[in-house]
């Protein structure tokens, strides 16, 4: 007779590693060492026991399903784009790729070879180790920040030196306002829009063309349109002044080029302001006076600099603390992230070894990708680890037109057959962060988690790390960087994080706060600029073609017929992860472009027609949603869904770029609406 099997039960803390705000605590809970549930552990300050909903999905969906995930290494048999591939051994794939690229290296050169990366998993080594490989390589970086927020890096650089040392969170108790401006937290920190937002004491004003749910939770909501907020921060500068509320002294003492800005700010009023943006006067005058009696904290969204005049946007609104003085006193701050490096001492630069470079540095920005991918004199090989660019670039029917070239020697390292590895010649199996030990932390809290290992890798499927060490060896290189284990990377990041702190010690507690009392940042009004101090006016602008100063002005206003198309993040996928998960394909429903009911009835349309939205780039067909959450003359729509073998929204989008950083004006992209044949 024998006896029944004892099951044994236990549980893994582990941290999330998506490009998130919130940065949550996990608990895994293991049958006999395998995953049984991913859930939100309680004892985690930001999310208490409770995760998205994307990620409570999909982390006990399609990530879990042997049926979804990648389980070997494939290599294509069919044509590009058609997801034909049989499975072959590692050593085959590598031995390939490598000769393949050696191959490159020794003929057109190393530098044709193109990687892009970006936001598949943020977890600190799986994130930037393997950018080793591609120094020693000398292959041709894609700066991963121009498809997101280089242009706001770049004009708060400008104004305050940096752009990843914000407010510390915590310091929201000592706030009596909270500025939200162009982001929307309800979809992308959901867990801040649920707790963070809702306890802090002050009063919340939100600045978005699109009245979300946290808009909606906001005392006061100012609706601009797109591309209109430099003016409308002009228009509130004039009301601060008009209205005493400027701080003479801190800006006398930190600050340079107010005397040249204020004259600029004499006409614009508040009446002019809302000629420009849309925003009544009257609220413009009552989010100043909010915000000017301070202290108060001002949170700059990523999606507020993804315009054509984006990084121009971002040094006007980033001002209104330099003119009020809140900056560098409990409950005052500007926020825009909080890098790892700046605000918990990591240096993740060691990370990725630039020191290992062959040749001269080489990158291209994410809006000349599908013309680069294009030519064979620029790009003979492509990889593509971290990133799904056939769903989050621009220019979408171009790139799968170059990803489709026969010549493109193409590697995907992914979980998933995504729609950029249906046109790879190799797909390398990517494990998830449930299957590796690495250290993960939100952009905005100031603290740091662990990402502890909760079951082997599914099938042969291997962390980016090690995928990266193996790739190195068969390349034949030998620098001992290129074989650093994961452990004395972890160690070393954490020791200058958390001094002390083990990794297991770490991970019995899943997330640490660094430094025990909130962080006040810039308290000795030194700021890394090169005067010293915050450059209202700045030479450097200048010097690079624009102006000392910011300017007031807002885009022109879409010709007649035309919208303004904003696709911004949708609360159920993260980028275009979990797009193939089914609990989130019920979820998203189908497909929508939501307009204003007169833009709806101007053209005829009533809500669940079926439209086609398009413009010279591209045609998409939609189901229209009829709503006034978004002003007229705007059309909003998700970003990021799966193709599966059509295209979604990024086939309307031309790759242009914004003023500053070689960044994306995706929300400046401008559509016509019609009734589908
Ligand atoms: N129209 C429009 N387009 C946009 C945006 C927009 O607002 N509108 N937003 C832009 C922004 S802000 C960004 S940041 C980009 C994001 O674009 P991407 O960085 O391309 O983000 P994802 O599409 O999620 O692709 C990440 C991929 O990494 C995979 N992955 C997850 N974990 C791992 C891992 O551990 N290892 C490996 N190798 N892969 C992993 C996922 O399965 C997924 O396929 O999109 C941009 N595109
Ligand atoms: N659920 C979910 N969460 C995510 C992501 C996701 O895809 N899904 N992506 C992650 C990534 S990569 C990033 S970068 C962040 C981005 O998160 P956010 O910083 O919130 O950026 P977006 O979602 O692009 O846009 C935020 C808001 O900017 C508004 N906006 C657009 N144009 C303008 C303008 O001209 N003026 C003003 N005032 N507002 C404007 C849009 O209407 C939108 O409501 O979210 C991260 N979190
Ligand atoms: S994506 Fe963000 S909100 Fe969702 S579980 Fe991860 S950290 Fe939390
Ligand atoms: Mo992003």
């Amino acid at each position: 007779m024998s006896t029944p099997a004892m099951t044994i039960k236990d549980t893994v803390r582990t941290t999330c590693p998506r490009d998130c705000y919130d940065g949550c605590g996990i608990v895994v809970l293991r049958r006999d060492g395998r995953i049984a549930r991913v859930l939100g552990d309680p004892d985690h300050p930001v999310s208490r026991g409770g995760l998205c909903g994307k990620c409570a999905i999909a982390y006990n969906g399609a990530w879990l399903d042997p049926e979804r995930r990648l389980q070997r290494p494939l290599r294509r048999t069919g044509a590009k784009g058609a997801g034909a591939f049989e499975p072959v051994s590692w050593e085959a794939a590598l031995a390939a790729i490598a000769g393949r690229l050696t191959a490159i290296a020794d003929g057109p050169g190393a530098e044709t070879v193109v990687h892009a990366h970006y936001t598949g998993t943020c977890s600190v080594v799986a994130t930037n180790f393997p950018n080793r490989f591609f120094h020693r390589l000398g292959a041709t970086e894609v700066e991963p920040d121009t498809v997101c927020n280089n242009a706001g890096y770049v004009a708060l650089e400008y104004v305050y030196g940096t752009a990843v040392k914000g407010f510390d969170p915590r310091t929201a108790k000592d706030a009596r306002a909270i500025l939200v401006w162009g982001c929307n937290p309800s979809a992308s920190a959901p867990h801040a829009h649920r707790y963070w937002l809702p306890e802090a004491p002050g009063k919340k004003i939100v600045v978005d063309p699109v009245r979300h749910d946290t808009a909606r939770a906001a005392d006061l909501h100012l609706q601009p349109f797109p591309g209109s907020d430099a003016a409308l921060a002009f228009a509130m500068m004039h009301v601060l002044r008009r209205e005493g509320l400027v701080d003479a002294v801190y800006l006398d003492r930190h600050a340079q080029g107010w005397d040249e800005l204020a004259p600029v700010l004499d006409p614009c009023t508040p009446e002019w302001g809302e000629a420009q943006t849309g925003v009544p006067a009257a609220d413009i005058v009552e989010a100043a006076r909010i915000y000017g009696a301070g202290p108060s904290l001002l949170w700059i969204g990523q999606g507020l600099q993804r315009q054509p005049q984006g990084g121009n946007i971002v040094r006007a609104v980033s001002l209104l603390p330099a003119v009020t003085g809140n900056i560098g006193r409990p409950g005052a701050g500007v926020y825009y992230l909080n890098g790892k490096g700046a605000t918990r001492g990591m240096e993740l630069g060691r990370l990725s070894a630039a020191h290992l470079r062959r040749g001269p540095a080489r990158s291209i920005g994410h809006m000349g990708l599908a013309q680069h991918l294009a030519d064979p004199a620029r790009a003979q090989a492509f990889f593509c680890w971290n990133m799904n660019v056939a769903a989050s670039a621009p220019n979408q029917a171009a790139l799968l037109r170059a990803l489709a070239r026969e010549d493109l020697f193409t590697v995907v390292v992914d979980p998933f057959l995504t729609d950029t590895a249906r046109y790879a010649d190799y797909v390398l199996p990517a494990a998830t962060f449930l299957e590796f030990d690495d250290l993960a932390g939100s952009y905005f809290h100031i603290s740091l988690g662990a990402q502890a290992k909760a079951a082997e890798p599914m099938g042969e499927s291997l962390p980016n790390a090690e995928i990266f060490r193996r790739l190195a060896r068969a390349m034949g290189y030998e620098e001992p960087e290129l074989q650093e284990s994961d452990r004395s990377m972890i160690d070393q990041q954490l020791a200058l994080a958390l001094p002390g702190t083990s990794f297991e010690a770490l991970a019995a507690a899943g997330t640490l706060p660094v430094g025990a009392e909130p962080a006040i940042y810039f308290a000795d009004g030194q700021f890394p600029t090169p005067s010293g101090r915050i450059e209202i006016a700045s030479a450097a602008a200048e010097a690079a073609g624009h102006g000392r100063l910011p300017s007031p002005a807002a885009d022109p206003r879409p010709a007649a017929g035309r919208l303004r198309l904003l696709t911004p993040a949708s609360r159920w996928l993260m980028n275009s992860s979990y797009g193939n998960d089914a609990g989130i394909a019920g979820k998203l429903g189908a497909a929508r472009v939501i307009l204003h009911p007169d833009d709806a009835a101007a053209r005829g349309l009533a809500a669940g027609d079926r439209v086609v939205v398009h413009n010279p780039t591209g045609r998409l067909a939609l189901e229209l949603g009829v709503a006034d959450i978004v002003p007229r003359g705007v059309a909003l729509s998700d970003k990021s869904r799966w193709l599966d073998g059509g295209a979604n929204v990024n086939i309307l989008n031309p790759g242009l770029e914004s003023d500053m950083g070689r960044s994306t004006a995706l929300h400046g992209v401008e559509v016509e609406v019609a009734k589908a044949a």
